[in-house]
């Protein structure tokens, strides 16, 4: 007969509490006892919280981003009385916590020859997971934990050596560590998990590839009419009908004229990957920190359908259920500041893509039209492109197409 059992945080060596960063696994999983099934991520170390029991998964109570301490509720899990065993004592729980297996349950749809091959590498979820999402090869990470297990620091000092950048080491002189507090009173503030991996692929980006930015403007005051024209048919449907979807459709038909943009370089750097979807990441400001859902097959949707879904993705963005494949798969990518102000700035290549929109806020200006200043709402755009792909002429003329289009959105249909 079997019986439901609640199972809890076991004592994890530490009264406060402390991140959920994985959840090994989902309803309808059957379990055998000491399976992994939640990641947790301390200050200090990442650990696995195995079942004591076997069992089929009924309901999972904690979610990515939870705060949990010793004691509280994971999931129901259903046993068959016969086959349940006794619970392991906490300072077993403690110890397999510490020493975590690898091992290969996962909600994250991931390349399963890399993962065989990784799995023969000793690294905890947590490592193999921040390793996947830097997108790096765990094999060319020097292992320096106990027993030869790749350790964060490990992937941490990979990626600061640059030794993904095709083997092109950064030495730059390490920055100096400064007690500040001799200057006067400090507070010390600890950067999210999304700054920490923005971050580090921020940074990688930045030095890896050499950027060129093209600015330019738009006179968007046709478009801007023929918007306000259209909000309140969207307010009807609940639908807030930004610039930036009218953008996404610009790009994307500026894209199938230019496909170079809408590519990625090989890693061998020899050849140029070109895209037939055009799939567009877009930058979200959320408290936590930038993160960059995509859009899919932009070119086939109506401004409406694409400011539904950028509603979807940014709310979601905001409130941390974004899946992995949500931010998967872009071919470009837009960064709009225009909400909030600015007349320029140079973003940062979202690689593997090749180039990225940065759009600032639209403003009056004076243009001269037929021998007279006339009030125009002008949209600056800033370019960011990856030079060893695409020459400035390239770059200019991308600008002036898109230029085009955003001034003239009945182009769109020809
Ligand atoms: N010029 C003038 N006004 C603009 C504008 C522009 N280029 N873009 C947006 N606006 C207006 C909108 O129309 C809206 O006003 P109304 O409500 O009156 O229509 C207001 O600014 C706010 O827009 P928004 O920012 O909420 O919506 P959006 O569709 O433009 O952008 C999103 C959505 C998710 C991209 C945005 O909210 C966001 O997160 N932007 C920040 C991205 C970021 O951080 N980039 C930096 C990355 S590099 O570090």
């Amino acid at each position: 007969m079997s019986q439901i059992v609640e199972i809890k945080v076991p004592d994890i060596g530490q009264s406060t509490a402390v991140d959920v960063i994985d959840v090994l696994v989902k309803v309808g999983d059957v379990l055998a006892v000491e399976d992994p099934i939640i990641t947790l991520e301390s200050d200090k170390a990442s650990m696995d919280v195995p079942t004591p029991y076997a069992g089929t998964v009924k309901e999972i109570k904690v979610k990515v981003g939870d705060k949990i301490a010793e004691g509280h509720l994971i999931l129901l899990l259903a046993t068959e009385a016969a086959i349940a065993v006794e619970a392991p004592k906490a300072a077993a729980a403690v110890a397999t916590a510490k020493a975590p297996e690898p091992k290969t349950v996962s909600s994250t749809p991931v390349n399963e020859e890399k993962e065989t091959e990784a799995e023969l590498l000793h690294a905890s979820p947590a490592v193999r997971r921040l390793a996947r999402e830097l997108d790096l090869d765990l094999s060319q990470i020097k292992a320096t934990g106990p027993k030869g297990r790749i350790s964060k620091e490990d992937v941490k000092a990979y990626v600061k050596n640059g030794m993904q950048a095709g083997g092109a080491g950064f030495n730059v002189m390490a920055a100096p560590v400064i007690d500040f507090s001799q200057f006067g009173e400090i507070e010390v503030s600890a950067l999210s998990r999304i700054k920490k991996l923005s971050g580090a692929n921020l940074h990688r980006n930045w030095v890896s590839i050499p950027h060129v930015t093209q600015f330019d403007e738009a006179d968007i005051s046709d478009l801007e009419e023929f918007r306000q024209s259209e909000k309140q048919k969207a307010e009807k449907k609940g639908l807030r009908l930004t610039p930036l979807v009218f953008i996404m459709k610009a790009v994307a038909a500026s894209l199938k004229r230019m496909p170079n943009f809408n590519a990625s370089l090989d890693p061998s750097g020899e050849s140029l990957i070109l895209k037939k979807y055009i799939h567009l990441g877009v930058a979200v400001d959320t408290p936590n920190g930038l993160v960059v859902p995509v859009v899919r097959n932009v070119d086939q949707k109506s401004v409406f359908q694409l400011a539904a879904e950028l509603a979807d993705l940014s709310e979601r963005a905001r409130n941390k259920t974004l899946k992995p494949q949500d931010m998967q798969g872009s071919s470009f990518s837009i960064s709009s500041l225009g909400g909030i102000g600015g007349t320029a700035f140079t973003p940062i290549i979202n690689a593997p893509d090749v180039a990225i929109l940065g759009v600032s806020k639209s403003s009056y200006k004076p243009v001269y039209v037929d021998g007279s200043f006339v009030p125009r709402l002008v949209l600056p755009l800033s370019l960011s492109y990856d030079h060893r792909v695409i020459d400035g002429a390239e770059g200019a003329r991308f600008c002036r197409q898109l230029v085009e289009y955003l001034e003239d959105i009945r182009r769109l249909v020809l």
